[in-house]
């Protein structure tokens, strides 16, 4: 399986221009991916938390012709779509047996891409009068939606490529005993008053509005932990060692055998590689670890004497500048997702409010597979503490005495 990740030269885009252009990659990026699969990949669901890969692109094709042509313009709903492809109205189990065929949803979607296409680039009237268009809003919106979507779409191949037997051999950590980041490798947060959220065109409902927060003070890792430190978890006996772990976090790892991380494979000899959306790739020791859910993030914190740290310092420091090596892997936090002082809800209720539940803690940062355009300092991620195909790792933080 071939398929090109992000083109190196891909950036954040600022204004209509860029926007259009983004998503026209986006669009192009969908369409080449489909076509290195086969029908049967296309439609199959391939882990319990990924819809097929054929669900993700008329997903994204409803969402623009929804908010274009139904909530802007004057379409009516389509029902039959809106059952397909919208999360609340498709149950997840239904997803890969009512999808339509390949060459159907192939030629619906690209009908789409190009209508949307076409209405943003030289927006109708009614278009370009509509509140929702303000600073282009809608269309920073659907091209970020699809962003995000194309990340899980790498996923989706990741799982792909992990339902196929570990080939390729790679060399795995050389064991490096883990010891705790001291001096240059963390830095310190003062404490005091610090700026988060942010108020742009692009920012989230739930990135608004900025605000200020007061925080104690804290070390920070100046780097994620790497898969040669998780290594030393597991030869320490990390994942048997009930001292680290939180109640439901142990009774989470017991009920789903969890010995090591959702991406890695083991090979003879007590070794892994792991598996990434173009095949199975070497296990590189100096790599932030990814593949873990929030329990395994907190046990290995516990483990080496440090704890996660709060959403709030994570981006205080990354807006300083403080944190050297991010947006290689999605960082679990400390706190669950939660509205900020004066939330309103944008565009619709179901964006963000559903997972202000305690359930969902933020990560930070973004991986390899996330667009340039999501990694920002005041972008957060959520997911539920099981959760572990996002590519998400940890970085320890400390108190101060
Ligand atoms: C925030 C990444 C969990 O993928 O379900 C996509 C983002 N929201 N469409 C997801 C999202 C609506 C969301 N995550
Ligand atoms: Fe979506």
């Amino acid at each position: 399986m071939r398929f090109p990740l992000y083109p190196s030269e891909a950036v954040a885009p600022r204004d209509r221009a860029d926007a259009l252009q983004a998503l026209a990659s986006h669009h192009g990026r969908a369409r080449a991916l489909a076509e290195t699969l086969t029908e049967a990949q296309l439609r199959r669901q391939y882990h319990p938390e990924l819809s097929p890969v054929g669900w993700h692109l008329g997903h994204c094709a409803l969402m623009e012709h929804h908010w274009v042509e139904e909530r802007v313009g004057e379409a009516a709903p389509d029902s039959a779509l809106h059952a397909l492809y919208f999360p609340e109205l498709s149950p997840k189990d239904e997803r890969a047996t009512r999808l339509p065929a390949r060459d159907a949803l192939m030629a619906w979607t690209t009908g789409v891409h190009e209508r949307t296409l076409s209405r943003f680039a030289d927006p109708p009237g009614w278009l370009n009068a509509h509140p929702l268009m303000a600073d282009d809003y809608l269309l920073h919106f659907l091209e970020q939606h699809f962003a995000q979507h194309h990340e899980t779409l790498l996923y989706c191949l990741t799982a792909i490529t992990a339902s196929e037997p570990a080939s390729a051999p790679g060399p795995d950590g050389d064991g490096t005993p883990y010891s705790a980041p001291t001096g240059p490798d963390a830095i310190h947060l003062a404490p005091g008053r610090y700026r988060v959220g942010a108020d742009h065109v692009r920012a989230y409902d739930n990135e608004r509005p900025s605000h200020t927060v007061q925080l104690e003070g804290a070390w920070l890792a100046r780097r994620p932990v790497t898969n040669a430190q998780w290594l030393a978890f597991m030869a320490a006996g990390g994942y048997g060692d009930d001292t680290c772990w939180s109640n439901e976090g142990a009774a989470w790892r017991e009920r789903n055998r969890v010995t090591y991380p959702w991406n890695w494979h083991p090979l003879e000899g007590g070794r892994f590689i792991s598996s990434g959306p173009l095949g199975y790739e070497p296990l590189q020791p100096d790599a932030p670890v990814s593949g873990i859910s929030h329990y395994e993030a907190e046990a290995f914190a516990r483990w080496a004497g440090a704890r996660l740290p709060h959403e709030f310092e994570w981006e205080a420091a990354d807006r300083q500048g403080l944190l050297t090596d991010t947006g290689r892997v999605w960082e679990w936090c400390s706190n669950p997702l939660a509205p900020y002082p004066g939330f309103r809800p944008f565009p619709y209720d179901g964006y963000s409010m559903p997972w202000f539940d305690g359930e969902h803690p933020v990560l930070r940062g973004g991986c390899r597979f996330t667009h340039p355009g999501i990694k920002r300092s005041s972008f957060r991620n959520f997911f539920q503490r099981h959760v572990r195909h996002q590519q998400a790792g940890l970085r320890l933080a400390w108190d101060t005495p």
